[in-house]
């Protein structure tokens, strides 16, 4: 069952934890417990999921960027309703999810930090630019719809506060789907430009978005450590896969044509079959040199700057009230 007593080093000390606590551990887990806040849990096992939530987190909140860059210009005021409670969600999201990692032991100082420095990652698709209103589309069809494929197995993931979180989160990204699904399917149904510039966004979406599944399986890291914690429940080419199952005839009721030659429908598997994914591609955006990475850190830098007073006014505020609570209870006394 566990084998290794050693701890991967991941962002930290090696630590030697007890084999007998790893296998009470491990029999949690694979009687499928949740593990809460307080339990005992391996060191490897909290920095991986403060890594993955972290990281999710901040993609939540990056993710916000692209779209933003729209609001001021959405077509319509319904549109433009829709895409301002879509964006206020993701900050939502953020928020929850900065709180589950809180529950591991790091402050959302700390996190914030490792974003702003670089050092932390947030997911390759928000390096990419919105160049048309068909981009908006585009983002709620495949890229929340990526998000969804992904998410809803983590509503099941072991770790308690952050299955519960998914819960919620999964809930708002499926109104975000079909956000922009519709918005594709308004364009797809207008006049031949308005078409094309839907076929054109697809074509610059489609493979970004597969590459948010993460590295094939054969490269990806640390898939086989978090099957076995059940931290994910599937690997990255699973997910891909049945995100490629469920998209390919969402386009083709859209009239819109898949880029990729090689995409063919295998009727001994019932699975859509992919050409090759430009994997140079996704290591050079995830190694910061995307399209807009420096872009991205650079308003999230700007707005952690400009936000700055807000946080020293709710501390100013938080210990004034503090003082007059403390000076009540000494009087009272
Ligand atoms: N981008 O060994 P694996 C959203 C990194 S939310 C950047 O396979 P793992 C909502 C990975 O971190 C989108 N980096 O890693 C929305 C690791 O690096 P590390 C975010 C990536 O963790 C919609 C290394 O490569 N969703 O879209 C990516 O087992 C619209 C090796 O990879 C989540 O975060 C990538 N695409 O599997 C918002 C979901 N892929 O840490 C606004 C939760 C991999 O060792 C608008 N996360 N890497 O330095 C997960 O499910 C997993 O963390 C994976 C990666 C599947 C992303």
């Amino acid at each position: 069952m566990y084998t290794q007593a050693l701890n991967e080093r991941i962002d930290g000390p090696r630590v030697v934890e007890d084999p007998e606590k790893l296998a009470a551990f491990q029999a949690r887990i694979d009687a499928e417990e949740k593990i809460e806040p307080n339990d005992w849990m391996p060191e490897a096992y909290r920095r991986t999921l403060v890594r993955q939530i972290s990281q999710h987190a901040h993609s939540e909140v990056v993710g916000m960027l692209p779209e933003g860059n729209w609001l001021t210009r959405a077509p319509t005021l319904k549109r433009k309703a829709a895409l301002l409670a879509k964006i206020q969600d993701e900050g939502g999201h953020g928020l929850y999810l900065y709180a589950a990692a809180e529950t591991l032991g790091v402050s959302r100082e700390e996190l914030y930090e490792q974003l702003l420095s670089g050092k932390a990652k947030y997911s390759s698709i928000f390096n990419y630019p919105t160049l048309t209103w068909a981009d908006i589309g585009c983002i709620g069809w495949l890229v929340d719809g990526a998000a969804i494929m992904n998410q809803i197995p983590l509503c099941r993931t072991s770790y308690g506060p952050y299955a519960r979180a998914m819960i919620r989160i999964c809930k708002e990204e499926s109104f975000h789907q079909r956000q922009g699904y519709e918005i594709m399917l308004a364009l797809c149904r207008g006049t031949p430009e308005q078409k094309a510039m839907a076929q054109d966004a697809l074509n610059r979406w489609w493979w970004p978005a597969l590459m948010m599944f993460g590295p094939p399986d054969s490269e990806s890291v640390h898939t086989e450590q978090s099957m076995r914690w059940k931290i994910k429940r599937f690997t990255n080419d699973e997910l891909r896969q049945k995100f490629v199952d469920a998209t390919v005839p969402q386009a083709h009721y859209l009239g819109l044509t898949i880029p990729d030659p090689e995409l063919r429908y295998d009727e001994a598997t019932g699975h859509w079959r992919y050409g090759p994914i430009d994997w140079d591609e996704f290591k050079r955006v995830i190694a910061g040199f995307g399209p807009c990475n420096r872009e991205r850190l650079a308003a999230r830098r700007k707005a952690h700057e400009e936000g700055r007073w807000v946080r020293e006014a709710a501390i100013a505020h938080a210990e004034k009230r503090r003082m007059r609570e403390r000076a009540q209870r000494l009087a009272a006394e």
